[in-house]
């Protein structure tokens, strides 16, 4: 017998490729709404530190695109937790891995307003962020932010920040937690 999760989520996979546009470097892995589910495709893939720089992964629900042009991130924003390279080998596959299950668990008081979440491995600082899908929505953006430092025990050293998707890159983020 299998457990159902409360939605269906999709797993995608960005593999850098200089012939491609971004769209096109995406790939969905799987779709899957049983807990043993997820655990197989987790347990079959590798690891985000064992990835090469540049690549990603995202865990989205299944009727949202890990992209700002869904309708669903339109209005959205997201939770950037910066991940030292330091801490690579040694916390940045437990903090992926919490994230997905507080997201999948829906461990969040406004989880109806997390999209998804992604992490990417980076040469300048791997980052892992939630998607919510309304930025405007404070009380909503807050909550989901502060019950992540929590969840995920961060120290001080770890900075959490949120973003408009529309934000350019200078712009200064809207909440630092
Ligand atoms: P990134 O992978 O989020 O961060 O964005 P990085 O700069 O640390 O690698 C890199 C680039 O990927 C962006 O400048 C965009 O060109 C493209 N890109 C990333 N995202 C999340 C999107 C998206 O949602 N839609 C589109 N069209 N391009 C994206």
């Amino acid at each position: 017998v299998k457990h159902p999760l409360n939605d269906r989520w999709t797993m995608w996979y960005l593999k850098q490729d200089q012939k491609k546009s971004w769209e096109e470097m995406l790939d969905v892995v799987h779709s899957f709404e049983m807990v043993e589910d997820f655990w197989s495709i987790y347990n079959h893939i590798r690891q985000p530190s064992e990835l090469n720089q540049g690549n990603d992964y995202s865990l989205f629900k299944y009727n949202v695109r890990p992209m700002w042009e869904d309708a669903a991130n339109k209005n959205g924003g997201r939770w950037v937790l910066c991940v030292d390279k330091l801490y690579r080998r040694t916390k940045l596959d437990e903090l992926w891995l919490d994230t997905l299950l507080c997201i999948m668990g829906e461990s969040f008081e406004f989880h109806e307003d997390i999209n998804g979440a992604v992490v990417n491995v980076r040469h300048g600082g791997d980052r892992i962020a939630i998607w919510t899908a309304d930025s405007t929505n404070k009380r909503s953006v807050l909550a989901i932010g502060s019950k992540l430092r929590e969840y995920l025990r961060l120290g001080p050293e770890f900075k959490l920040y949120y973003e408009l998707h529309s934000a350019s890159k200078d712009t200064e983020p809207l909440y630092i937690i």
